[in-house]
């Protein structure tokens, strides 16, 4: 079972993963929980503030460290070896190497920033790990934190079917083969003859072919490595 705990200050938006798809049915099955927290409840004040502006002045806000620290301290109360990742353009590409890394540890909590980040001393005495899921910015850390999860989450054996993640893009360093279904023809095109032959090492050796192809025409940079 890996347990997800998510700080956020936008718990509603995890309902896509929490609620459609296979993820929700690892979810069903136990192999995982996604559990948030609204950061404004550790905000200790009326209003829930939870940010405030810049030191040396500038645009935006910046998270304050009370919450944060005070978030994490009560997760951690019940998950006392839990890994803390924040999401952010600064940290750690995420590919498939790290997500299959990830889906070994037992407790994971991911944290989301909004507005311009959170203020530098979370990062140095809280923060486990930065991991980035690409070199772009995104208005909070909520969406990289989904992509997270289901990166990792498809990794844990059961969440999809019979090992399927063993033939993801990327499991032995290639693209897939390309993929066809009914009909045979359709507006003059044409599955591959080899498909319908039956002829089962046939088709394996056409589908490494093909991968090989794939993988050479679009990521060449993946056969240099
Ligand atoms: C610069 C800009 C630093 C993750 C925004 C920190 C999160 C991109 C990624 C932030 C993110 C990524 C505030 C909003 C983090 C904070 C968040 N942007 N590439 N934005 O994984």
């Amino acid at each position: 079972m890996l347990r997800f705990d998510v700080i956020t200050l936008f718990p509603e938006m995890f309902r896509a993963i929490k609620e459609e798809g296979v993820i929700a049915r690892g979810i069903k099955k136990s192999l995982l929980s996604i559990n948030t927290w609204q950061l404004r409840e550790f905000s200790g004040n009326k209003y829930r503030n939870i940010d405030d502006a810049p030191y040396g002045g500038g645009a935006g806000m910046v998270m304050q460290v009370k919450p944060i620290r005070d978030c994490i301290k009560k997760i951690k109360q019940k998950n006392p070896n839990t890994s803390v990742i924040y999401l952010s353009p600064q940290g750690e590409k995420l590919n498939h190497k790290l997500a299959l890394e990830l889906s070994q540890l037992e407790s994971l909590t991911l944290l989301c920033g909004r507005y311009e980040g959170v203020d530098e001393r979370v990062i140095e005495h809280d923060v486990d790990k930065e991991i980035s899921i690409g070199d772009y910015v995104i208005s909070g850390g909520e969406l990289g934190a989904m992509v997270l999860i289901d990166a990792v989450s498809r990794q844990l054996s059961g969440v999809l079917g019979n090992q399927d993640s063993l033939c993801d893009s990327f499991a032995n360093g290639l693209l897939d083969y390309p993929h066809y279904t009914r009909p045979e023809t359709i507006d003059g095109q044409s599955v591959p003859e080899v498909l319908l032959s039956g002829h089962q090492a046939k088709i394996d050796a056409w589908r490494t072919e093909q991968a090989n192809k794939n993988t050479q025409k679009k990521r060449a940079d993946l056969l240099k490595k």
